[in-house]
């Protein structure tokens, strides 16, 4: 399998694949741009740094579990096509299945001098095309087809997790202006006018479009700027203490090392996408 993926979308050493410890199918990037790396399982991207960082812009728990059928904790995750708890079944996993699922490699190619990678999953009656670009930016863009003869919903939240030096010195930049859901109280919040601080479990969905939203990681001395595109839901997360010991597959102080910053379309803003229709959903990430 491996010597056929290098010899169908190989790039020489611009992308390669091969067996990850775990025994999942990894693609491993590397340009005079950028290094990255994803997984076919959950079409997960696991890595992004730009030649130009020394430390990778996504955080990956050093406890992640890499198995067939289970969620990574770190990089990339999809949510889809449910965001959160499934709606009427218990015993369906949360945020979704796609992101449990193996895809399939659709196609690779060098655009611009980035690495383009698209990979492609079948579900229900919904045709997923999941586009990586990898480059001095990295462009996410999940596109969903509505195959059946009616209209259908779905929710979708690209569950990003980014890499900080102290969360409890970090800013979250551009969602002052918007309401959101407070997912820990249940309770609709006014706009703050406020940039996002953590000093406790944070898990918020704000409503509305945004053009920017900027991650300012002081101690490190960075800034990462995500660009959404037909996104009208943001999700901003941060664990904190107590429900970082409560998961197995994150460490309990990793919550100062981390943020999700999620480009979404749930709750109200749920995509509604017609008889064989389509509809994409994008961020870009950029730093100074
Ligand atoms: O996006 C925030 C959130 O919905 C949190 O409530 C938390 O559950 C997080 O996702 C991680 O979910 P997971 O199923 O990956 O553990």
């Amino acid at each position: 399998m491996i010597d056929a993926l290098n010899r169908d979308h190989g790039l020489g050493s611009n992308l390669a694949f091969s067996r990850h410890a775990s025994g999942l199918v990894i693609g491993e990037v590397d340009t005079v741009a950028c290094r990255a790396s994803f997984f076919l399982h959950g079409a997960h991207v696991a890595s992004y740094k730009p030649k130009t960082e020394s430390i990778d812009l996504l955080f990956m728990s050093a406890e992640a579990v890499f198995e067939d059928g289970k969620p990574i904790r770190g990089g990339i995750p999809i949510c889809f096509p449910w965001f959160g708890a499934h709606a009427s079944d218990p015993s369906m996993p949360a945020h979704g299945l796609v992101r449990l699922a193996p895809w399939d490699l659709v196609s690779s190619e060098i655009q611009d001098s980035a690495v383009v990678v698209r990979l492609g999953l079948t579900t229900g009656h919904w045709q997923l095309i999941y586009e990586m670009s990898f480059g001095a930016k990295m462009r996410i863009a999940f596109t969903a087809t509505n195959q059946s003869t009616s209209a259908q919903t779905c929710e979708l939240a690209l569950h990003t997790y980014f890499d900080l030096q102290d969360s409890s010195q970090t800013e979250i930049r551009g969602l002052e202006q918007l309401a959101y859901l407070d997912q820990l109280t249940k309770t609709e919040m006014q706009a703050t006018g406020k940039p996002i601080e953590f000093d406790q479990e944070t898990d918020r969905i704000y409503f509305g479009s945004v053009n920017q939203i900027v991650i300012e990681d002081r101690a490190r001395g960075r800034r990462v700027y995500v660009t959404p595109e037909n996104s009208s839901s943001s999700v901003v997360w941060n664990p904190w203490i107590a429900k970082s010991q409560r998961m197995a597959d994150f460490g309990d102080d990793e919550y100062q090392r981390m943020c999700c910053v999620e480009t979404a379309r749930i709750g109200r803003n749920k995509l509604d996408i017609g008889s064989h229709d389509s509809e994409t959903v994008a961020f870009t990430v950029a730093t100074d």
